[in-house]
């Protein structure tokens, strides 16, 4: 069976573009795949949390994980930092990447604009990323459209030192959803939904009120005419609505574009508001049980035993090919 891996920062409140991009493919493909999804609470170091916080969020995020359906049964599911092995790894990746690849990452760019508080860990975390994807090798990395970018370089990384030591890694694939790869601002179509952004008028959060999200919903912007198509460039509230609507209903964009021939934008958007909403409540009541349930230690402890077998026999391949240690 080949296997899945993919991971989400425990910073910010998760969001409907998190879920589109990358929960509910996680919970779609786990059948298929030996999957490992995993919290990557090393990488919300880049940037400072209130420690307090920050465990209360990786709690969080394992019982959205659960909540969205990821089943112990096929999926394994861990805390990044409970595995030491990832940032041994990082390190030897650190030092076999080139200074000008890892300043090509649009993310780091983008992140570190007009930011004086750049750490060196923003600039060496696809790396880390790296070292999370090629310790399991991985075949498939399902991610949005954003983190793209990263798996690719982490390809780079895998075959370069394949080249250099021998067959070590194998070459992991990026799975970008066809449709939802990029869920936008409601506020800003332009922009990324994103939970690190301070304006969350037009970000719904999976654990808000879903009647806040509804009226979010309801006040997103669209434009002045009336016809509801998708075309990004010239409608991207509408379309960006559409594609809301088609990756929660399981339908193409066309077939979510026929059912709205002819409606208003206040039926479209209370149709939009409605498959949230139903999202959100299932999501709570189930997310509600397992926080407080007590199943989220036991399903962990099992788990770590799992990737911690697996990351050490490749971190000490890894050691023995470069020539360290004894
Ligand atoms: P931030 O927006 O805070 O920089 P992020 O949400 O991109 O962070 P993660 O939470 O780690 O970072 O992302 C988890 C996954 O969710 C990634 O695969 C990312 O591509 C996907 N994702 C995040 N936002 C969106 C979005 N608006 N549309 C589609 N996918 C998204
Ligand atoms: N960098 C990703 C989160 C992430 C990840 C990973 C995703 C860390 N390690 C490994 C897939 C595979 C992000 O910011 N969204």
């Amino acid at each position: 069976m080949k296997r899945l891996l993919s991971g989400i920062k425990p910073t910010g409140d998760l969001t409907l573009g998190n879920y589109i991009g990358a929960l509910k493919h996680f919970n779609e493909m786990q059948k298929e795949y030996e999957t490992f999804v995993f919290v990557a609470d090393l990488h919300a170091l880049t940037i400072y949390n209130d420690p307090k916080v920050l465990h209360k969020k990786i709690r969080d995020l394992i019982a959205v994980y659960l909540a969205c359906g990821l089943d112990p049964k096929y999926t394994t599911l861990f805390i990044q930092s409970e595995n030491v092995y990832h940032a041994n790894l990082s390190w030897v990746f650190e030092c076999n990447t080139y200074m000008g690849e890892a300043a090509r990452m649009t993310q780091f760019k983008e992140k570190s604009k007009n930011n004086e508080n750049v750490t060196v860990g923003l600039f060496t975390y696809p790396m880390l990323m790296a070292s999370d994807i090629l310790l399991y090798d991985a075949d498939v990395v399902p991610v949005g459209i954003d983190q793209k970018q990263h798996v690719e370089l982490a390809r780079n990384i895998a075959e370069r030192f394949n080249n250099k030591y021998g067959e070590t890694f194998k070459i992991p694939e990026p799975v970008i959803p066809k449709t939802g790869a990029k869920i936008y601002d409601l506020q800003d179509p332009t922009k990324k939904m994103s939970k690190s952004d301070d304006n969350n008028k037009g970000c719904i959060i999976l654990l808000e009120d879903p009647e806040i999200a509804r009226k979010k919903i309801m006040s997103a912007v669209t434009d002045s005419e009336m016809s509801i198509k998708f075309d990004p460039e010239h409608k991207p509230g509408v379309s960006n609505l559409l594609t809301i609507y088609s990756s929660l209903k399981n339908i193409s964009i066309q077939d979510a574009e026929k059912e709205f021939e002819g409606s208003n934008y206040g039926t479209f958007k209370k149709r939009v508001a409605d498959v949230v909403v139903e999202l959100l409540n299932n999501l709570q009541s189930k997310y509600k049980e397992v926080i407080e349930g007590d199943t989220i230690d036991k399903i962990l402890d099992e788990s770590n035993k799992k990737v911690r077998e697996i990351a050490k026999s490749k971190v000490e391949e890894v050691f023995t090919k470069v020539g360290v240690g004894r």
